[in-house]
C-alpha cells in the first residue's frame, strides 16, 4: 500500500459539497481516506479572472499504480461534472496527486511530486497542517532535483 496526499479544489458549484463527495468516492475507487486537512477559502492562482476557490489535502492509502490512480481521479473528476476548459480555468472539481510514497515520476501525463505544489500556497498551507514533516521532505526533494 503506497501513501499519498492528493490536492482538492473546486471553485464552481457547491464548492465544499464537491470536495466532500470526491473523497466520499474515492473509497469506491480503492482509495482509502486516512486524514483531511481542513477546507481553506483561496484566492485563484493563475488562469482568466474566476472565483475563489476552496482548497484541502487528503493523506490516503492505495494499491493503485500511479497511473492508474491518476486514471481513477479522471473518472471521479468527471462523474462530478468537470469537463474540459481553459487551462488554470475554474472547475467543480480538482484532483491531483501532489506526492505517492517517495517515488518520483517524470512521464507526459504524470510528474510526482506535483510540479507546481511548492509555490502553491494553497497546496503547502494543507499539506502542513496534516504532514508537518512531509512539508519538509517535500521540499528537500525539490532542492535535490535541481
Ligand atoms: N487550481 C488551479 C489554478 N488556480 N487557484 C487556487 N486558489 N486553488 C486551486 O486549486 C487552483 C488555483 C489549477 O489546477
Ligand atoms: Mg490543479
Ligand atoms: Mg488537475
Amino acid at each position: 500500500m503506497a501513501v499519498i496526499y492528493l490536492g482538492l479544489g473546486s471553485n464552481q458549484g457547491h464548492r465544499e459539497q464537491n470536495i466532500k463527495k470526491a473523497i466520499a468516492l474515492l473509497a469506491s475507487h480503492n482509495v482509502n481516506s486516512l486524514q483531511r486537512s481542513t477546507i481553506i477559502e483561496t484566492d485563484p492562482a493563475g488562469g482568466p479572472p474566476q472565483g475563489k476557490y476552496l482548497n484541502a489535502v487528503l493523506k490516503a492509502q492505495t494499491d493503485l499504480s500511479p497511473h492508474n490512480l491518476l486514471k481513477h481521479l479522471k473518472t471521479i473528476e468527471n462523474q462530478l461534472g468537470r469537463f474540459k476548459a481553459v487551462s488554470n480555468g475554474p472547475r467543480t472539481i480538482d484532483l491531483d496527486i501532489l506526492l505517492y510514497d517517495r517515488i518520483f515520476v517524470n512521464t507526459p501525463e504524470l510528474t510526482i511530486p506535483h510540479p507546481r505544489m511548492w509555490q502553491r500556497d494553497f497546496v503547502m498551507i494543507p499539506l502542513k497542517e496534516i504532514a508537518p514533516d512531509l512539508g519538509s521532505i517535500a521540499f528537500e526533494s525539490k532542492a535535490g532535483q535541481s
